[in-house]
């Protein structure tokens, strides 16, 4: 990835679902112009899940994701709907395309059925689909047949026609989430004009040569709000400081460093720190906080669980890997139990933990983190993220801006 393109974490993810041969791969191709996936009459030609960048007029930068037609055979069945399933953990909008490749006579929706109460099941706004509609016989009463199943009107589209395209990125604009786009790492705390220092450590675990992703996104941020962006290493930060005329509005750094810069804070500046922010930009900001809480009552027979988005080979002083453990250990006890899942391994029962603490997600969407978080709600499990662990566990929470 480079740094000007937008991550795919922050593109709004539309997944395409439907049978075999309904055309999946064929729109995709037909909606970013290229030849991503590979079509072909073939059933299960589409075994994993492809996706594919793009910029939407009107929308922004979306990532498509094709899937195996959730009919197919060729794939072992429950390896087919894991895959399904997981696409639909960081899904935004769905677009299912109905009636599979049947193209004449009565349509048969029995499958379609059981994914669109799937997807409504996960709130997932959904767009229904005709796909075909040069060769099918049956348009006109498929999409009487969708309007009375789903109450809702399909979008027709034929792979060879320009228009399809048009008319998909109309249904996508109209089932868009309400809060769509709201989203913004640093919300109300700064206003135009405001002085922001950022303080940022560059030790051994910081990447050769460049900004971590959090970074560079909150500095793109404050530069869009017009604020006065000022960086500097924690060994700077006094000499920053009076390299200003006076105290900044807004001082973000690194939890890590938290209590150093704490101590360095002007009065009249607000703290706040980049896992913090992003705490509230990728998931639920008031369930972790609330659920840090829960880090006072661990007993040395507790158990917790860590999970990290990435599955990067560990740093030798990773934050998830060894300091929050030793954190914990030395406020609970040694013999704390601590389990760690990196990647798409996060379990579905939650309940053997006390606390779940979640890394700082930069590389999944909110959707996707979300979707945890109402996981560990449903389950009762207090889930938190390791800037705001590591802040409670310094005594710095209620010292910090949310
Ligand atoms: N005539 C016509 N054929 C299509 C259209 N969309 C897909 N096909 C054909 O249907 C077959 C299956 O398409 P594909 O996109 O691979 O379906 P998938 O299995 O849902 O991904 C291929 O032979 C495509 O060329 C379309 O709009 N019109
Ligand atoms: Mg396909």
């Amino acid at each position: 990835m480079s740094l000007t393109t937008t991550p795919n974490s922050d593109r709004l993810h539309i997944t395409i679902l439907g049978r075999v041969n309904s055309g999946k791969s064929s729109l995709l191709n037909t909606i970013t112009g290229q030849q991503s996936a590979v079509v072909s009459d073939t059933a299960g030609t589409t075994t994993d899940v492809v996706s594919k960048a793009m910029e939407l007029r009107g929308i922004g930068a979306c990532l498509f994701v094709d899937t195996p037609g959730f009919d197919d055979r060729s794939i072992l069945g429950k390896q087919r709907t894991e895959q399904i399933h997981k696409a639909l953990e960081r899904a935004d909008i769905a677009i299912l395309m109905c009636g599979g490749d049947s193209l004449t006579g009565i349509p048969d929706l029995s499958e379609e059925r059981t994914w669109a109460a799937r997807l409504k099941e996960k709130k997932i706004p959904t767009v229904f689909v005709v796909g075909k509609t040069d060769v099918r016989d049956n348009t006109a009463l498929l999409v009487e047949c969708i309007k009375e199943e789903f109450s809702q009107t399909p979008v027709c589209v034929s792979a060879d026609s320009a228009d399809s395209v048009e008319h998909i990125r109309l249904a996508i604009l109209e089932a868009l989430p309400e809060d769509y786009r709201s989203g913004s790492i640093t919300g109300d705390m700064v206003r135009q004009g405001d002085v922001v220092l950022l303080v940022m450590p560059q030790d051994a675990q910081a990447p050769k040569g460049r900004l971590i992703l959090p970074q560079v996104q909150t500095i793109r941020e404050l530069l869009d709000k017009k604020c006065i962006v000022v960086s500097c290493t924690p060994d700077d930060m006094q000499s920053a400081l009076s390299a200003l005329a006076s105290p900044p509005q807004l001082i973000i750094t690194d939890s890590q460093v938290f209590g150093r810069v704490y101590e360095m804070k002007p009065e009249g500046s607000r703290l706040t720190s980049f896992s913090v922010l992003f705490a509230g930009y990728k998931g639920d900001i008031r369930y972790f906080v609330k659920s840090a809480l829960a880090i006072d009552s661990l007993t040395p027979q507790s158990r917790i669980l860590i999970a990290e988005a990435c599955t990067h080979a560990p740093a030798t002083e990773d934050i998830g890997r060894e300091k929050i453990p030793r954190m914990l250990r030395q406020r609970v006890g040694q013999s704390l139990e601590v389990d760690i899942v990196s990647g798409a391994d996060f379990p579905q029962d939650l309940t053997p933990y006390d606390l779940v603490i979640h890394c700082g997600s930069c590389m999944f969407n909110r959707k996707h983190v979300l979707g945890r978080v109402e996981r560990a709600v449903s389950q009762g499990v207090p889930m938190t993220n390791y800037g705001i662990a590591i802040a409670h566990l310094s005594g710095i929470l209620s010292k910090i801006e949310y």
